[in-house]
Parts: C-alpha cells; structure tokens; sequence
C-alpha cells in the first residue's frame, strides 16, 4: 500500500513539475514578447533620413543637443569641425528602449544616459565619419567630421 502511495505521489510530483515548467516557459515566452515590443531595435517604421546639423560653434567647443526616442537620434546626423572640442548632449525622450545606451565605436566611448541629459566630449582629429548606435548596434547616427 505504502510503495504504491509514494508511486502516486511521486508521479503527482513529476505532473506538478511539468506544469510548473510548462508555465516557467510561457513567462518566459511573454517577457521576450513584452521585450521585443520595447526595443528600440524593433521595426518602427521608416527611419526618416534629415539633413545634416552642423555643430554650434562656440569659442571653446562645438556643440549639439541629440534627443534619443522611438528607435532615432533628432538630429542623426551632425557635421563638425576637425581639432576643436566636440560635446554631444543627448537627452532621453519616449521610447528610449535599448537606446539608452550611446555607442561610439570609433571613439571606444559607451555611456548610459542619465535621466536629465548625459554629455559626450571628444576632439575629432581628422575628417570622416563617426558612427554611434544603440547598445545594440542598430539605431544609427554619425557625426562627420569636416
Ligand atoms: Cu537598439
């Protein structure tokens, strides 16, 4: 009587572990779901391609405000001068998902944005092009350097 209760149980046990799993998956299926629904690097439609923003030119740097929201940079993409100091401020609108984090590729700079603005300075020294993105690489913006 006793093997045959602990037979039970036991297979009771191996249902009940089996459902939790089941369950464990569908939480995990839901959270990918809540994830991609969030992410900057989800289809949002048509990146709007704008004309290039030259830097503001001040004595001692060159200067831009980039606000990051809905998988883009306004402005994505700035012209500045080579061998002067450069500050990017950027600031985080709706939507930021995986955007709030800025990459420079080039520069070796990642910095996570700060609630209220997050300031990255740099002295380009020559012309070419400066990519940044999202932590994961796939919002795109670049500074070119004239
Ligand atoms: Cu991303």
């Amino acid at each position: 009587m006793n093997a045959r209760f602990l037979t039970l149980t036991l297979g009771g046990l191996a249902a009940l572990a089996l459902v939790s799993s089941d369950l464990h998956a569908q939480d995990g299926m839901a959270m990918k779901d809540g994830m991609a629904m969030k992410s900057c690097c989800s289809p949002q439609g048509p990146q709007k391609k704008s004309a290039p923003v030259a830097a503001s030119q001040t004595k001692a740097a060159q200067k831009v405000t980039i606000t990051v929201a809905n998988g883009t940079y306004s402005p994505a993409s700035i012209t500045v001068k080579v061998g002067k100091p450069v500050e990017l401020t950027f600031l985080k609108g709706k939507n930021i998902g995986c955007g709030d984090t800025v990459v420079f590729p080039d520069l070796k700079i990642t910095k996570e944005l700060k609630a209220t603005k997050t300031v990255i300075a740099f002295t380009p020294k020559k012309a070419g092009k400066l990519a940044f993105t999202c932590s994961m690489g796939m919002y795109e913006g670049s500074v070119t350097v004239k």
